[in-house]
């Protein structure tokens, strides 16, 4: 396979002589392709074959073990203007950044095969589609990359059609933490990745395509590029529903794109359009519509039992690439969350022993997936035309402060509510875990421009359509003084995407507070659930002296961003302090 693409053809000719590979392959994203990728790295051993009789198909791979996580410190915007990147990015010069990372590409893949692998992120035939082709040493990525996106054939047709397509360069280079980098070079249309062959870092079409590079575009076309899953909701009486939410990293954006309704919400169906990004588009009616630019999930795999996500579950026991999961007697995967057993070996292959904090998998162990494998997979994925937004929800882990649910005002408080959302670190990314940062619109490590714009650019949609979506913020993560979390959460998580869809509905009660409308003591169906009223009130409580001070602390990462922090939002925040009183 080669292609009739000139830009493309000079670039994949220019990647060769900088970095020196053994051979070329084009990938045509077949099934042989991914069978005879599976079996290369069944003999070179970065695969295991796991037990083919209860997990068929399904292989584990141990990445170094110094490559676990996204690494965000090591990740780059590079803008001419290091304004452009904003104090959300870490910055170099794209001059200074080019020389860098030619001399680290330089040879890089001497004695191995570069992949050419072709990449269309959405349907095929969206219009809101964007094409990428990403070069890489790593059989691994190719087949994240084919399972995880529409690659191959058909996309390089697209790139052919259209002409413009991101480039993304990746090499595994020697995986020292000392020589590894993620740049983007958004003015280009360019990403570069080396030394690093994990997730977010190293399969270019997620995080560093579709979010960073993704809504750089997005802010210069007028759409929003976000790190939201997709779920439909179907009501007993036929009415759907389709919600958008952006949760950081590992905070349950999986569970909730895969919902199963608990015997209490009987006739409910929930299906899945996607569970980590949103390409959002006004269309010529003003309705916000979305898609999922990914075709596949790349899932955190500790704490997935058939009570906490069974389709989860389901999917994952064929057809699976999972990433440091440890491996019991019988050469099944395993990890914390999973069953009683013992694990025989942990992610790092050695007997495990256990030990006090150890856990077996490790903590940001993933399985990789086609989005068709779950079971509550909607078909509405593959609809070039997305779907139609109801509502956008934004949430993050907070022990305390954030209720479980509250509506913004309207849209520009909205902008406000996803602007200040804060979230306890998590496993996803290298760095401590459990300390809150601000994180907005679950955005933090994935906004390829400065923080201000984008806000701008949000508030700006005010303006475009009187249809735009009603705006939430939730928090499933409440914990009693004692450490106890107070909501159930997963499936009773759709009692409040109920009342969500009610408001939307204009059908919902609810008491109008500082921070936004909660609802009331009846406005949610809490039959069955057995929670204490004094729970659910604390749970649902706006407590103003800490409001006050977290009004100040948004107020002061607002400072962080100087005079381009659109004054609309110290709008907004001034009356949330006003009314706070
Ligand atoms: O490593 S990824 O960025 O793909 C996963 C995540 O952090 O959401
Ligand atoms: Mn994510």
């Amino acid at each position: 396979m080669t292609t009739t693409n000139q830009a493309l053809l000079d670039w994949v000719a220019q990647t060769a002589s900088l970095t020196k590979p053994e051979r070329i392959h084009w990938c045509d994203g077949s099934e042989a392709e991914y069978q005879a990728l599976i079996r290369l790295m069944l003999e070179r051993g970065d695969l295991i074959a796991l037990n083919q009789e209860t997990y068929p198909d399904c292989y584990l791979h141990r990445s170094d073990p110094s490559d676990v996580a996204r690494v965000e410190h090591l990740t780059f915007v590079c803008t001419p203007d290091r304004a452009e990147a904003g104090p959300n990015n870490n910055w170099m010069a794209p001059a200074e950044a080019h020389v860098k990372m030619d001399g680290l590409f330089a040879g890089c893949m001497r004695g191995r095969t570069m992949y050419v692998i072709p990449y269309c992120m959405g349907p095929i035939d969206s219009p809101y589609a964007r094409c990428g082709v990403e070069i890489t040493d790593s059989p691994y990525v190719v087949a994240n990359m084919k399972l995880m996106t529409r690659m191959g054939r058909a996309a390089l047709q697209r790139i052919e059609r259209e002409g413009k397509f991101v480039r993304g360069l990746h090499s595994t280079g020697d995986l020292s933490p000392d020589r590894r980098f993620i740049m983007h070079f958004p003015q280009e249309l360019l990403i570069q990745s080396v030394g690093s062959g994990y997730g977010g870092n190293a399969l270019l079409g997620k995080k560093c395509h579709a979010l960073r590079i993704a809504s750089w575009q997005a802010q210069s076309e007028g759409w929003l590029a976000e790190h939201m899953l997709i779920v439909e909701i179907e009501s007993p009486q036929g009415e759907r529903h389709y919600l958008a939410a952006a949760f950081p990293s590992a905070c349950g954006k999986t569970n909730l794109a895969m919902l199963i309704p608990p015997a209490s919400q009987a006739g409910w169906k929930v299906r899945t359009i996607g569970d980590d990004i949103a390409w959002l588009h006004l269309d010529a009616q003003g309705q916000l519509r979305a898609i999922n630019p990914e075709s596949g999930y790349f899932g955190v795999v500790p704490g997935t039992n058939p009570k906490t996500n069974r389709n989860a579950f389901e999917m994952i026991t064929h057809d699976t690439i999972f990433t440091n999961v440890a491996v019991t007697v019988d050469n099944e995967p395993w990890w914390e969350g999973k069953d009683k057993q013992r694990p025989a070996t942990d992610w790092r292959g050695k007997p495990w022993t256990g030990g006090e904090g150890a856990t077996a998998a490790h903590p940001n162990s993933r399985f990789t997936v086609a989005a068709r494998q779950n079971p509550s997979y909607s078909p509405l994925a593959d609809d070039p035309a997305g779907v139609p937004i109801s509502a956008i929800i934004f949430g993050g882990r907070r022990r305390e402060l954030a209720p479980l649910v509250y509506q913004a005002r309207d849209w520009r408080h909205g902008v406000l509510v996803g602007a200040s959302v804060a979230s306890e670190t998590t496993a996803a990314a290298t760095g401590q875990v459990g300390v809150v940062r601000r994180d907005p619109m679950a955005m933090k490590p994935f906004c390829g421009y400065d923080f201000a714009d984008y806000w701008a650019h949000w508030l700006s949609f005010a303006g475009k359509s009187t249809r735009l979506p009603k705006i939430f913020h939730v928090n499933w993560f409440r914990q009693d003084r004692d450490g106890n979390f107070m909501w159930p959460g997963f499936g009773d998580n759709l009692r409040v995407l109920r009342w969500i869809i009610d408001r939307c509905e204009g059908r919902a009660g609810a008491r109008e507070t500082a921070i936004g409308f909660l609802p009331g003591p009846k406005d949610m169906d809490l039959d069955g659930l057995g929670i204490d009223q004094q729970v659910m009130d604390s749970l649902l409580a706006v407590d103003a002296a800490s409001w006050h001070q977290e009004l100040t602390a948004i107020a002061g990462y607002f400072d962080g961003f100087g005079t381009k922090i659109p004054p609309a939002l110290r709008e907004e925040l001034a009356g949330v302090k006003k009314r706070l009183g």
